[in-house]
């Protein structure tokens, strides 16, 4: 009988049961069961919100009324019944079962609470993230991420930026650092990519604008809670420019975003408690920031932002994209310009108290570059092709790189960047 209704009926979304009066089939996962004897509640819900039903032993389908109550949480079932009013039912409206099936049975007991009350620690989540993902708490950060995502694309693209992919084995290190992955390389020895860095430099040499969401490796020791192993960067990188001007478009590009995820996401803004607000803009040296950190006694370093002076930034301008600087060039990798012997076109913009991004202007000069990767202690024959690109005409050009996880983490004030991550690679964790 329901596979002949299937023909007949189309799967409705929960959200729009509650604009429809009559016949719906639905499909989705029980969040709950209530038994009142001769009355049976199911909670059910599916992507787009959940649902009271109702069955009634004197209307229902008797096998189905059976099944109402020995339905385990999470299973997936359809449900045919009619769209009712209820005072009593939340958004007034409740489906009336006239049969229910499962399509999918869920083992009982569930190995961690889905509910909307869960405490589940965030370690156990993880472990059963694929469960974790039935939580609309979960499925919220998702989706303001998704539109995180979009929102940098259409940025981009309406700046007139083309969008790019660039190869995750190279042959040496993208930032300068030791911490890289190694790969077997057939005879050679690679590594996974810390950045695309010095590709879409070398592609902004002809493009002009270009882009790109690209994952990046960092074989980090530590375990913090703004740190992975395995991240994604929004980049993006403009001939013909220096740090200012680039700073100017990230400071858009940022406030762009987060418009667009009060524009688009203000039920999933709800479920997770957020308020938002677009962003203003601040622009601080290096030397501004250290001044006023002694004010506070707060540690800056000799040339990194502490973690202390990051947040103490984030207390004194909240929403506001602080981009900090004139960076000390001892503590920016070997790619940025230097101003004078000790300062550099590089910076770092924080936003609601840690970085979310660093940038700056590029050193395009071959022989510069050279003495700069000498200077980092770095062997300028590893990185002839790169340094070579800009002998046949490379204009001057600037970029950065925004983590995608740590944006998503700071818009909604999440404590674990773990949170912002479908499947996290940290120190401990390369499962699921
Ligand atoms: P950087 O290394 O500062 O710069 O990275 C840019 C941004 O990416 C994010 N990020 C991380 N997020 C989580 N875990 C990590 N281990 C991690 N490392 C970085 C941060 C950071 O601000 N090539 C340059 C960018 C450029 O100059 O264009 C780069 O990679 O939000």
């Amino acid at each position: 009988m329901l596979k002949e209704k299937k023909n007949e009926l189309e799967r409705t979304y929960i959200k729009d049961a509650f604009s429809k009066n009559g016949k719906v089939f639905l499909k989705g996962w029980v969040y709950e069961v209530r038994d009142l004897s001769k009355i049976r509640f199911v909670i059910l819900r599916d992507v787009s919100g959940q649902i009271q039903t109702i069955g009634l032993d004197s209307k229902t389908d008797k096998e189905s009324f059976e099944l109402m109550k020995s339905l385990n949480r999470e299973s997936v079932i359809s449900v045919i019944g009619d769209v009712k009013e209820s005072k009593q039912a939340p958004g007034g409206k409740e489906v009336l079962v006239e049969k229910i099936e499962v399509i999918a049975k869920a083992e009982n007991p569930l190995p961690i609470d889905v509910s909307d009350f869960s405490k589940t620690e965030l370690p156990k989540r993880l472990d059963y993230r694929f469960l974790d993902l039935h939580r609309k708490e979960t499925q919220a950060i998702f989706k303001i991420q998704s539109t995180i995502q979009q929102a940098y694309m259409e940025f981009m693209i309406k700046e007139g930026a083309v969008m790019a992919q660039f190869p995750s084995i190279i042959g040496s290190s993208s930032e300068g650092g030791t911490d890289l992955f190694n790969v077997q390389y057939f005879e050679k020895k690679a590594c996974l990519s810390q950045s695309c860095q010095l590709y879409k430099q070398m592609l902004a040499c002809s493009m002009e604008k270009v882009f790109a969401i690209f994952t990046v490796w960092r074989a980090e020791k530590h375990n913090t809670v703004r740190h992975l192993n395995e991240s994604r960067q929004f980049d993006y990188e403009q001939a013909f420019a220096d740090d200012k001007i680039v700073m100017e478009v990230l400071g858009r590009c940022v406030q762009y975003i987060v418009k667009r995820v009060m524009e688009l996401n203000k039920e999933e803004l709800e479920v997770l408690n957020v308020k938002l607000k677009v962003p203003g803009v601040n622009y601080l040296t290096f030397g501004e920031v250290s001044e006023m950190m002694k004010k506070y006694k707060i540690h800056v370093g000799k040339d990194d932002l502490s973690g202390d002076a990051e947040k103490k930034l984030g207390e004194l301008y909240p929403d506001t994209v602080v981009f900090v600087h004139d960076w000390p060039l001892s503590g920016k990798p070997f790619y940025i310009m230097p101003k004078g012997k000790d300062l550099s076109y590089g910076f770092d913009a924080i936003y609601q108290g840690m970085e979310i991004s660093s940038g700056g202007q590029r050193v395009h000069l071959p022989e510069l570059l050279i003495e700069r990767l000498k200077a980092k202690g770095l062997n300028p024959k590893d990185f002839k092709a790169y340094v070579d690109s800009f002998r046949f005409g490379a204009p001057p050009h600037a970029g950065w790189g925004v983590g995608l996880e740590r944006i998503t983490m700071l818009i909604l004030g999440l404590p674990n960047i773990r949170e912002a991550v479908l499947f996290p690679r940290d120190r401990d964790r390369l499962t699921p």
